[in-house]
């Protein structure tokens, strides 16, 4: 712990954030935007245009950060139309000297004006994607702008391309203690071509989370659309911010300990929230923030997290007598086992790095977060005894363990690197050994791997049966993975190890398609595999080189036609069009199909359809295999009714 650090919790992040009218730099149309959209959001996809909808929501966030406003209300119409609306000061509704245009205009007709300009100004939940208002604008078939201030409405409404249609006007009268802001948009089906609606478990579950992240604002979310399965109204506001967090991650769980561990503080104007539960699994779910922004690939705040749960659980353990003399020191693995934390930091000007510039690179955080941390760790194990016991215990327990796995692994990363003789002896290898055409079939059972080894073409297909079951490895500690024959036998066809020494450069197969029935076991099996590769080969996934075949569910045939259908709306549609006299085979299991009919079907590129697994929501994915291959029914039904998305596999 530094000396010279100080604690500053009164700190202001707008201190030197106020604009007015002419601050205004006067930047590039919209044209620009829209003519390459993907320059200035993520992409034109799904998630593009729900980027949007943050876009907004994180100007009425920083509002809310300044002190200003304490809801922020999001609504999605019948017509996909998004209204968000805080109860802040209002935009400003003067006129900007520079533009001659009234400042609303100005924010949301040129580009970077609402964001940070003029050096001094920054915004807090932005900063990764902080485009701005006029992004939107450029990208909505309309927009309507509504600030409620001394007792008027005012208002706007872009269109063309975000050209206003009349100068900012009074439309209006409000009561005079009502103040705030509206943005009312629909996003331009002409840029947002695959989809211009919003999924609502994408809203909802951000939503929820920025109302973790930011304790006392209340964010409200209203789906108008006619949904009957899913509840319109959600109302969130945590006062105990990434407490209730934790409690929220680890309510599927078993808890070790009664009481979450909690620590907020500040210092060089770094705000630091940090909580933390262990809980009586073997993987660690560490999730950071920046300014509001998952930084899924960790960076600075990690570090100082890591270090202090280090330090004082190794010192701790030292002087209660729960390492002796001679015991090595704990590892951070040790210590972080069956740990759910989550690490929020606000920084006024944060550096993004790494892949997907989600990595926090400011040196100084680590130091920060790690004092703050460290101290109120530090004061929980002291004042809380019994509870310090448990998490002293789990993390020696953890590290016999590590020994134990240390052993299994070597034993098995031996096997992986030598020679190709030593592939699985069940392997149907490729002949290709151009990793970036081959793919490797993972197949259930044995009479469908039979017919995959027919029907492939060997050229690029391997087949890789399985036969045994396959390990709950959320169940398992390491060595017992290790242990496992499928797996072994998977990690060694791969080729590109596992956990922290996985090199996806050495992947022997750039497609890795799971194969299994279109039934429930096939399902289980389905994510019983999932979870191994979200565990042990998460790169893997990230760099999306895993997929699931899809295998019909229906043969319709009428004399020499035959059609598959994959869903059952396209069996109806195949009824509609081929009429009676119809011969239907429902598909029970892939080993039901002969080599031609599971090639033609499954296994040709020209006519499979693969679904790629991603891992955009690492949260997500999280409860999903906690609650999927947990002990509770109760939590995995509702968990299934409520995200039928999990159907498409988008983990
Ligand atoms: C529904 C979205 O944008 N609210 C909002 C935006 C601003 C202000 C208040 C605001 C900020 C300041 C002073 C300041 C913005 N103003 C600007 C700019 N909600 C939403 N609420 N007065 C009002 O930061 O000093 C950009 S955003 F540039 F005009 F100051």
């Amino acid at each position: 712990m530094s000396e010279e650090m100080e604690f500053n919790t009164e700190y202001d992040m707008r201190a030197k954030a106020t604009y007015d009218d002419s601050d205004i730099q006067v930047l590039d149309g919209l044209e620009a935007v829209r003519k390459r959209p993907g320059m200035y959001i993520a992409s034109t996809s799904e998630k593009g245009l729900h980027h949007l909808v943050w876009e907004i929501v994180d100007n009425g966030i920083d509002e809310a950060m300044a002190g200003y406003a304490s809801t922020i209300t999001i609504t999605v119409d019948k017509d996909n139309v998004i209204t968000v609306r805080d109860d802040g000061r209002g935009m400003p509704v003067g006129v900007n000297e520079k533009t001659g245009k009234s400042t609303i205009e100005t924010i949301f007709t040129v580009l970077h004006a609402g964001g940070k300009f003029g050096g001094g100004a920054y915004k807090v939940s932005g900063g990764l994607h902080g485009v701005g208002a006029s992004v939107v604008n450029a990208l909505s078939e309309w927009l309507e702008v509504r600030v409620f201030h001394d007792g008027k409405i005012y208002y706007v409404r872009f269109e063309n391309g975000g050209h206003a249609v009349k100068p900012l006007e009074v439309i209006g009268e409000c009561d005079p203690s009502e103040h705030g802001s509206e943005v009312r948009f629909k996003a331009d089906p002409a840029i947002f071509t695959e989809t211009t609606v919003y999924d609502h478990d994408t809203l909802r579950d951000r939503i929820r989370q920025l109302a973790f992240l930011n304790k006392g604002i209340r964010l409200i979310f209203n789906d108008e659309r006619a949904e009957e399965e899913k509840k319109q109204h959600y109302e969130f506001l945590f006062e105990g911010g990434l407490k209730q967090y934790v409690e929220f991650l680890n309510k599927n769980r078993t808890k070790i300990h009664p009481d979450i561990i909690y620590s907020e503080g500040a210092a060089d104007n770094i705000e630091v929230e940090v909580a933390v539960q262990y809980n009586d699994g073997y993987n660690p779910n560490v999730y950071t923030f920046c300014n509001n922004i998952n930084t899924v690939e960790g960076g600075t705040h990690e570090e100082g997290f890591r270090l202090a749960l280090n330090r004082v659980i190794n010192a701790y353990a030292r002087e209660n007598k729960f390492l002796k003399e001679k015991d090595d020191n704990l590892t951070s693995d040790d210590c972080k086992e069956g740990i759910t934390a989550v690490i929020s930091v606000k920084h006024p000007d944060p550096q993004y790095e790494g892949q997907t510039k989600t990595k926090l690179g400011n040196t100084e955080v680590r130091r920060v977060v790690s004092s703050i941390f460290g101290k109120q760790l530090e004061r929980f194990l002291m004042e809380n005894p019994d509870q310090a016991k448990l998490i002293m215990e789990k993390a020696t327990l953890a590290s016999q363990a590590r020994m134990a796995a240390k052993k299994a692994r070597e034993a098995t990363r031996k096997s992986a690197l030598s020679s190709i003789s030593s592939l699985p002896g069940k392997l149907m290898d490729c002949s290709s050994k151009d990793a970036s055409v081959c793919e490797i079939y993972i197949v259930e059972g044995n009479s469908a791997a039979g017919s995959a080894k027919n029907g492939r073409d060997s050229h690029y297909q391997a087949i890789l049966p399985l036969r045994g079951k396959i390990l709950n490895v959320e169940k398992a500690r390491q060595h017992r993975v290790f242990e496992n024959a499928e797996i072994r036998s998977m990690i060694t066809a791969f080729g590109c190890g596992v956990l922290d020494e996985i090199d996806t450069s050495k992947l022997r197969y750039h497609k890795i398609v799971i194969m299994t029935d279109a039934d429930v076991d096939g399902s289980h099996i389905r994510i019983l595999l999932l979870t191994f590769f979200y565990r042990y080969l998460r790169p893997v996934i990230e760099q999306g080189y895993v997929y699931i075949a899809q295998p019909p569910l229906y043969k319709a045939q009428k004399g020499n036609t035959v059609r598959y259908a994959y869903t059952e709306e396209q069996m109806n549609q195949i009824r509609a069009e081929m009429g009676d006299r119809l011969s239907i085979q429902r598909y029970k299991g892939l080993g039901e199909m002969d080599a031609e009919q599971l090639w033609e079907t499954t296994m040709d590129p020209k006519n499979r359809t693969l679904i790629r697994v991603n891992v955009d929501d690492a949260e997500l994915a999280d409860q999903y295999f906690s609650i999927m291959m947990g002990e509770e029914v109760e939590p995995r039904k509702n968990f299934i009714i409520e995200n039928g998305r999990f159907a498409t596999l988008d983990i």
